[in-house]
């Protein structure tokens, strides 16, 4: 029987600099070497707030990421990431083990419903680096619970590679933004977590988003809040 094809995907993100949400699809499809194509959408902060702008035709919730299966929208980066697992089994975006994948969903909803005092006090900006800064008691708090979670993952699941679960998998692409975090705000980590975020530093996927960042010019002020004034 011929295999069914698969759906085409577009994936719509915001600016690579800032946008921590995109990057977790992107690097997943990217790394995983599935074929999407790119939307690139800007924030926009003319009238107060921050908007994308252009999202409209996209998403009914009007944030990026969001990611087009034949035209039709998958919105929210979790939901994303468990779209492209399932349209992609073979990929083995989960870890394979039930106990393995039980942690490995855990943390994952985990980073993405709380952290509020890291994303808060150290935004992504790939291109700044601000050490030192974004120290408050509840970022302090974050921080050390990524800490537990990277050591403890490794310790239990990560024999069979350099990941969090050994090979590559979706908690690596929610965790790559914190990565970046930790490097721009200059987060001293204990050896194993410091092993790990070079492991995610150097994806292939991780590189791109990053040198794609670093590159853009646009200056987002709600992501700003230790520019030089
Ligand atoms: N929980 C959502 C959050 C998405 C989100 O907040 N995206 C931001 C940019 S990183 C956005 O689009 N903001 C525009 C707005 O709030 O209008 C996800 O995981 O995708």
């Amino acid at each position: 029987m011929p295999a069914m094809a698969k759906p085409a995907l577009r994936l719509v993100v915001g600016n690579k600099n800032y946008s921590s949400w995109s990057m977790r699809p992107w690097v997943l499809a990217r790394q995983a070497q599935i074929a999407f194509e790119e939307v690139q959408l800007k924030f926009d902060e003319a009238g107060g707030g921050l908007r994308v702008a252009g999202i409209d035709p996209y998403s009914p919730a009007r944030k990026v990421p969001v990611l087009l299966v034949d035209g039709e929208p998958v919105w929210d980066s979790l939901a994303i990431c468990e779209t492209l697992a399932e349209l992609h089994p073979q990929k083995k975006l989960w870890p394979a083990d039930p106990a393995a994948r039980a942690v490995a969903r855990s943390v994952c909803a985990e980073m993405h419903s709380g952290f509020q005092g890291m994303r808060g006090a150290m935004p992504m900006n790939l291109r700044a680096s601000h050490p030192g800064k974004g120290r408050t008691p509840q970022s302090e708090k974050d921080v050390a619970r990524v800490i537990e979670i990277w050591t403890s993952c490794r310790a239990r699941f990560g024999k069979g590679g350099e990941f969090l679960f050994g090979t590559f998998s979706v908690a690596d692409a929610f965790y790559a933004p914190v990565v970046t975090r930790f490097r721009t705000y200059a987060v001293a980590l204990p050896a194993p977590a410091e092993a790990y975020a070079k492991a995610v530093e150097q994806l292939a996927a991780v590189r791109e988003w990053c040198d794609a960042g670093r590159r853009e010019t646009e200056f987002v002020l709600a992501d700003e809040p230790y520019a030089q004034k």
